[in-house]
This record gives structure tokens, C-alpha cells and sequence, in this order.
């Protein structure tokens, strides 16, 4: 039997994580978000965002507030941020990273979470 290994490029089957920054509680107006990201093998191509505002159930699309549920991409990979225009009232933020190889961090996989209140 023959056995042959490819020392090329080895398919990258590790999927990213994200992070977020501590948020606290920032005053109404426009907020940034930040955070981290890390992946092995490929790196980090893109990090998503989706913040919502809990009173009105919509989602910050980039542009405006909508129902639909965007997810939105960060400015930035391995360290991100993200604006957005907030109102007082709780809100919550969810993040994730895609890699190069297009390994998608899913919820199973953490997808961090946060709720917070704007004052
Ligand atoms: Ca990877």
C-alpha cells in the first residue's frame, strides 16, 4: 500500500472565535463596539455582528433599524468594531467570525452573547 501526504497546504478544519469587548452601559447616542477574534490555520476573514434593540425588537442593519434579523459585518478581523446609533433602553449584541476556509463559528460553538442597558 501507498500512503502520500500532502505537505502543501492542509485543509483548515478549525473554526474561528470571536470576542466582545466589555460593554458596561453607555449613554444613548452612538456607541462603538469592539472585540477580538482568533483562528487557526486560515485566519480570520470576517467578523458579523447583529445588535438589537430589545424595546423595539429590530436590528441595526449599517443604516437603519429593521426587523429583519442582519447580522452585519465588523470593521476589522482579529481586533473588530462596530457603530451604532442606540437609544436608551436594553439591547443585545451577538458576534461571529468566519475564517479563511470558510469555517463559520456557530451557536454551538459559543457565539458570544451579550445584553446590556443604554442609559
Ligand atoms: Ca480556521
Amino acid at each position: 500500500m501507498n500512503f502520500s501526504v500532502d505537505p502543501a497546504t492542509p485543509a483548515d478544519t478549525v473554526v474561528p472565535e470571536s470576542f466582545i469587548d466589555p460593554i458596561g452601559s453607555p449613554a444613548a447616542g452612538l456607541v462603538t463596539f469592539t472585540g477580538t477574534a482568533t483562528d487557526d490555520d486560515s485566519g480570520v476573514a470576517t467578523v458579523f455582528v447583529r445588535i438589537r434593540d430589545l424595546a423595539t425588537n429590530t436590528y441595526w442593519d449599517g443604516a437603519t433599524w429593521t426587523t429583519d434579523k442582519v447580522w452585519i459585518p465588523a470593521t476589522g478581523t482579529t481586533t473588530w468594531s462596530i457603530d451604532a446609533p442606540l437609544s436608551a433602553g436594553d439591547h443585545r449584541i451577538n458576534v461571529y467570525a468566519v475564517d479563511n476556509a470558510g469555517n463559520i463559528e456557530d451557536w454551538g460553538d459559543g457565539r458570544p452573547t451579550v445584553t446590556f442597558t443604554v442609559n
